[in-house]
């Protein structure tokens, strides 16, 4: 008889953080049990919701119990707890420097990049500032630069960090264009990321984002 999966995930499809997720999982062979949170219907506002994530967000984990919100962290544990080897998040205290500290700044761009589109997604806003769109670049050039030399943003291997970056440059790729003739090692990383099995959550999830950010921005 087949066992009822643990790990449920409460996600939306487009969510760049949720793809994260579903990325990783895949990678470490982990079944989600997956629970729609359908932001457009503003259902991460609902009681029985925000009693599982006050900060009406997803993706939300819920391992036996286990309540673990933001993608970084559920990352984090997901390594800790269920992965075979740390190739993807090594114990030594070093290389988790490394990737750690482009967790964090993953983490604010993400953060800048969901404030800028919030009031897109949720208000009346139409448009970008000019400010907005350049923060975009600007984070384009320091991945740019965080590559220079690397094939993977902590070094030469794979990482959560790179699951991580490539999801929220792969997004925001839709709201300000990449110029990948000038980000060349950002180019040769998204394929080198596309080129992994555990990289098909992004492809239907990317898309979607896709749909939802040009609707709102050309409206
Ligand atoms: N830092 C968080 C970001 C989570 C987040 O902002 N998720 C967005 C969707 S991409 C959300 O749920 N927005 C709904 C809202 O803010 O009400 C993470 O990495 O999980």
């Amino acid at each position: 008889m087949k066992m009822a999966p643990k790990l449920v995930l409460y996600e939306f499809v487009a969510s760049p953080p949720v793809r994260v997720v579903k990325m990783l999982a895949k990678s470490l062979n982990l079944e989600l049990e997956l629970k729609p949170v359908n932001l457009m219907n503003k259902e991460q506002y609902n009681p029985e919701y925000l009693k599982v994530n006050p900060t009406h967000t997803v993706p939300t984990l819920i391992d036996n119990g286990l309540i673990v919100w933001d993608s970084h962290a559920i990352m984090i544990y997901l390594m800790d707890k269920y992965a075979k080897n740390d190739s993807m998040y090594p114990k030594d205290l070093v290389k988790r420097a490394m990737i750690n500290k482009l967790l964090f700044y993953d983490a604010s761009i993400f953060d800048k990049m969901i404030g800028m589109m919030r009031p897109i997604f949720f208000g009346d806003v139409k448009e970008l500032t000019d400010w907005q769109k350049a923060s975009l670049v600007d984070s384009y050039e320091s991945i740019e630069r965080i590559l220079d030399g690397n094939n993977f943003v902590a070094g030469n291997d794979v990482t959560i960090a790179d699951i991580s970056l490539v999801v929220t440059l792969t997004s925001a790729n839709c709201i300000v264009p990449i110029d990948f003739k000038k980000f060349t090692k950002i180019a040769a990383w998204i394929k080198i990321m596309e080129s992994f099995p555990f990289y098909e959550p992004n492809v239907v999830g990317l898309k979607l984002h896709a749909e939802i950010v040009k609707k709102f921005l050309n409206e």
